[in-house]
């Protein structure tokens, strides 16, 4: 069945549709990538990226220079549409699902009987109805699948995306797929898609299931993470050493507490748990709650810091990391960016900021009064408070003996 695929297309050329289209190429399919943002059609046409992602980079050249893997601004007919374009939330936590929409309006003119359309950005429950919707109206002669009813003259699924930014090309191929099919022979034509680079194993269930599951997911993670985080503050409090408290509670054969850290960032998790506040409101207090703790540890660092800051008559802050998370470049939703941010706002001192991974400050911290980018060593000479904000790699090496001589907030517990 998988030789049915020749063609396959994919609209959305960012941290999951990039490396996706870069796999099916990989694996002997002719892929077109589709982007609205003609810089990034023009990269990859050159056999380069435009984000960082361990690997990618020798892949997508590879398949480029091959032949397999081209870019282009417009859709073209193709045997399957793979959309992963993003799905941000509106300043009141509403989803805003126009990048879907904006996709179905551009594929469907290609459209094809016998087609497979699989949406993978994580969304709400619903969003492949819809996606079904505008699909249908923008091409009434073809017949859409009905969920759970007539299949019709298109494929339609939900499967989205589970990778971890990082780990994105190993988890592609490794991690089980959850399919939600219109219909099972919906589902049933994905997996034959999947089937040519997934390893793990492709699960079949409806598409509003499927959209849950993903946000389930993040949900999950996005509770635990804010028990750790309440945790961690109840814990300093009391004058507890919140890295010992969980390392010793965890040896508990069913506890496993994770990480507080200076808040939750990344365009995943710190989104996704509000698709499902907005779904349920009145029954989503857990999650609701999470988020709130969470969205609120960034300010709490800042205030600690420029607490301690006071005390100096010209205090040198030195900033260690800006990324969401450890050894990657990616900034968006950062704690780390937010704290930096509000310590420039109120003027707490000079800020030294450390980010082995960007050459220059993101433009929020550029225009901020106060905030420089230097390196490590620089950093550690001349400042009187050292605040650890990700736990990057070339962090865990600085000597023991320079932070006797500081105030030091590790908001990792690296150097504990
Ligand atoms: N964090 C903590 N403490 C922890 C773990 C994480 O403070 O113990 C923080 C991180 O520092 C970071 C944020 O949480 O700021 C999120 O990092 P993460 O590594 O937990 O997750 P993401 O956002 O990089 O990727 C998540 C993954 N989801 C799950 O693990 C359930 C990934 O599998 C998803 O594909 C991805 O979201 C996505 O695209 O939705």
């Amino acid at each position: 069945m998988s030789s049915e695929f020749q063609k396959v297309s994919v609209i959305g050329l960012g941290y999951i549709g990039l490396p996706t289209a870069a796999m099916l190429a990989t694996h002997g399919l002719q892929v077109l990538g589709v982007d609205v943002n003609a810089a990034t059609v023009e990269t990859v046409n050159r056999g380069q990226v435009h984000i960082v992602e361990p690997e990618l980079g020798a892949v997508v050249s590879g398949v480029v220079s091959a032949g397999r893997l081209r870019a282009a601004t417009q859709p073209e007919p193709a045997d399957a549409f793979i959309i992963a374009v993003p799905t941000p939330f509106r300043g009141n936590h509403e989803p805003d699902l126009s990048y879907v929409e904006s996709a179905a309006r551009a594929l469907s003119p290609v459209l094809a009987p016998g087609n497979l359309v699989i949406l993978e950005s994580t969304s709400p429950v619903g969003t492949t109805e819809k996606l079904a919707g505008w699909l249908g109206a923008a091409r009434p002669d073809l017949r859409m699948p009905r969920l759970g009813g007539e299949p019709g003259d298109i494929y339609l699924v939900y499967c989205p995306e589970r990778v971890l930014p990082g780990r994105v090309l190993h988890e592609l191929a490794a991690n089980d797929r959850i399919l939600g099919g219109m219909t099972p022979a919906c589902a049933e034509r994905a997996a034959a898609l999947y089937g040519r680079f997934v390893r793990g194993q492709c699960l079949v269930t409806d598409p509003r299931t499927a959209e849950l599951v993903k946000l389930a997911e993040n949900a999950f993670r996005d509770v635990n993470i804010a028990f750790a985080n309440e945790l961690g503050l109840i814990a300093e409090k009391l004058g507890i050493n919140p890295w010992e408290l969980i390392g010793l509670a965890n040896r508990h054969p069913r506890v496993r507490i994770l990480e507080p850290g200076p808040g939750v960032g990344g365009h995943c998790i710190a989104v996704d748990p509000w698709f499902i506040v907005h779904s349920a409101p009145e029954l989503a207090r857990l999650m609701r709650t999470a988020r709130e703790i969470n969205d609120g540890k960034p300010h709490q660092v800042a205030a600690k810091v420029a607490g301690l800051a006071a005390r100096f008559s010209q205090p040198v802050i030195a900033c260690l990391g800006l990324s969401y998370k450890a050894d990657i470049d990616d900034l968006r939703e950062s704690p780390a960016v937010l704290i930096v941010g509000e310590l420039a706002r109120r003027r707490a001192g000079r800020l030294l900021v450390v980010e082995p991974h960007a050459r220059e400050l993101p433009a929020e911290l550029a225009q901020a009064p106060g905030v420089e980018l230097v390196g490590l060593t620089e950093a550690l000479a001349q400042a009187d408070i050292l605040v650890l904000l990700v736990n990057h790699r070339a962090f865990a090496k600085v000597d023991r003996r320079v932070l006797m001589e500081k105030v030091v907030v590790d908001t990792r517990g690296l150097w504990r």
